[in-house]
């Protein structure tokens, strides 16, 4: 029986479902009792450090936490699990952390996009039987903008390299705690798991202490654009620039759980559903994409984001809910991020209007409770060609390809509403306003490339990337294991997404990353 701490903010079924699909069985912390008299105990934070030690204290969990960890007895925590051992915080100035551990949580000070999101591997720096199994080349799954700071060097477990060396485990007697997240990395994180849950069965020891430095992966993402046919059936489908429909009927590429599966298996480093109607059908209402997100996530272990529908919303009743709400549905049912599309450029506007945050945006209120780690802003822009660069107030750029009057310049319309409403807002604008307000990544998709095949739009993605500290998700156009060297190889990119290559099986993600072997670090 492991004893799993849930404060209410994130994705916690994610590790119930992994250590469920190890054989144990998982109790909830209800109260301090449950601490007490727990054998092994698992701390998954998710989300902000002030938030989590608020909630802590309010559910008078501090002191029994502290106890049972003074006690040396086991522990395993996770990500803001690791932080909450530390006696403070950069994120929540003044709040104090359980002070296990001398030293501090410090944000990333480094060039590199922050957040970190992606695949990472780890320079081991003593054997512990948690890490027994490990060759020392793989790569877990992080996401984080902050990184701990201990004050002794004995309890360091392993280091990983994100332009700076930071420190992505812990270890002293039985407490150990890890940054990455076991349940969201593959096979790898559940043999890491069953070493904490049954460390008599684990593996080998590691041969030998590594650090070689590490290199965060690009990531491959598979996208399941995801709505009901005229059948009523919650189906797969994909467009050609956003046009789903094929002899007057919705494109039926598959059932969601089962091609989730399938790129699991395959070797996607994650996987988005987007509830493509979710504009116009509530997504508490078209409750199938909860149970999507229920079923695939008991047996797929790389991280799930879901979009479509994340907005504030009254039904016919006058009941109202909020995009938190939405939101917290979401991560409840497995989902690590959320993708907020139409509702992101209505907030952008208005911020970009009076300059003003003004807290209670989906965008900030999601972030706040979650991370920004959480929040992905869903783009759905389209190309316009100008004849200069200041015939709009927009960010414009130069093109290599001319418009279909010869125009040397473009912009990037946002649209809302599945690409049926144009609106008078670049993406460039859109993305640095979404990141101000506290999204912490950019799913950029290209309405004129979508569905194409014809590689994605390098100018559109470098300009985004290149407006942004935030990663981004290059998508729509893929069509060759090439357009992925591409798209990394000639912009800054993070990520690369596609969805009608997989689907129709032409190319396997697999052949994507026997593509890339060797010329650009990715998670085999
Ligand atoms: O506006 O917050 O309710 O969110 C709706 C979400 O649904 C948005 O994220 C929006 O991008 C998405 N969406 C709405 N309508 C469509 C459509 O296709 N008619 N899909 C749609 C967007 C784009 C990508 C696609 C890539 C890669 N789909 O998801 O997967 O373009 O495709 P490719 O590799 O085949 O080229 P809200």
């Amino acid at each position: 029986m492991i004893t799993l701490l849930d404060y209410g903010a994130g994705n916690v079924r994610s590790v119930i479902n992994a250590i469920q699909s190890l054989g144990e069985t998982v109790q909830l912390v209800k109260d301090a009792a449950d601490i007490e008299n727990a054998d092994r105990l698992v701390f998954p934070g998710v989300g902000a450090f002030g938030n989590m030690m608020t909630i802590l204290q309010q559910k008078g969990m501090v002191q029994p936490l502290k106890a049972y960890l003074e006690a040396d007895r086991p522990f395993l925590g996770i990500c803001m699990g690791l932080q909450a051992l530390f006696e403070e915080s950069e994120e929540a100035p003044g709040v104090k952390g359980l002070g296990l551990f001398p030293g501090k949580v410090k944000r990333f000070d480094v060039s590199l996009s922050v957040p970190q999101i992606g695949w990472n591997g780890v320079n081991i720096k003593k054997a512990s039987t948690l890490l027994n199994g490990l060759k020392g080349d793989e790569k877990f799954y992080f996401v984080h903008s902050y990184h701990v700071v201990p004050e002794e060097d004995d309890i360091i477990l392993t280091t990983t390299n994100y332009e700076t060396e930071f420190v992505s485990s812990v270890k002293r007697g039985n407490i150990q705690a890890t940054q990455f997240h076991p349940e969201k990395s593959g096979s790898l994180g559940l043999a890491l798991l069953r070493n904490f849950i049954d460390p008599d069965t684990a593996e080998a020891p590691v041969p030998e202490i590594s650090s070689c430095g590490t290199q965060i992966a690009k990531r491959i993402i598979a996208c399941l654009d995801v709505r009901s046919n005229d059948n009523g059936d919650l189906v797969v489908t994909k467009g050609d620039q956003y046009d789903v429909r094929e002899d007057g009927d919705v494109r039926n590429l598959g059932k969601p759980v089962d091609l989730a599966r399938r790129y699991y298996d395959e070797g996607a480093d994650e996987i988005t559903f987007l509830n493509i109607t979710g504009f116009r059908d509530f997504p508490l209402e078209d409750m199938p994409m909860i149970e999507v997100l229920e079923r695939t996530s008991e047996n797929v272990f790389v991280p799930l984001t879901i979009g479509g529908g994340i907005r504030d919303y009254t039904d016919k009743n006058g009941k109202t809910y909020s995009a938190l709400d939405v939101a917290t549905e979401y991560f409840r049912s497995g989902a690590d991020k959320i993708s907020i599309g139409s509702d992101a450029v209505l907030i952008a506007e208005a911020y970009l209007k009076t300059g003003q945050k003004t807290g209670e945006s989906a965008i900030e209120r999601i972030s706040y409770v979650y991370g920004n780690q959480a929040v992905v802003i869903s783009v759905d822009p389209r190309r316009v060609y100008v004849d200069a660069p200041d015939a709009v107030p927009h960010h414009v750029i130069e093109t290599r390809f001319p418009g279909p009057n010869g125009e040397k310049y473009c912009w990037y319309q946002c649209t809302i509403k599945g690409g049926r409403e144009g609106r008078e807002l670049d993406a460039v604008n859109l993305a640095r306003a979404c990141e101000e307000l506290g999204a912490g990544e950019i799913l950029l998709n290209c309405i004129d490339r979508d569905g194409t095949n014809s590689g994605f739009d390098l100018e559109l993605v470098a300009a985004v990337r290149g407006a942004v500290t935030i990663p981004v998700i290059a998508s729509s156009g893929a069509g060759s294991a090439a357009h992925f060297q591409e798209v990394f190889m000639e912009t800054d990119v993070e990520s690369a997404l596609a969805a009608g290559i997989f689907h129709r099986k032409e190319v396997p993600i697999s052949a994507v990353k026997a593509h890339l072997a060797g010329k650009v670090e990715i998670r085999q």
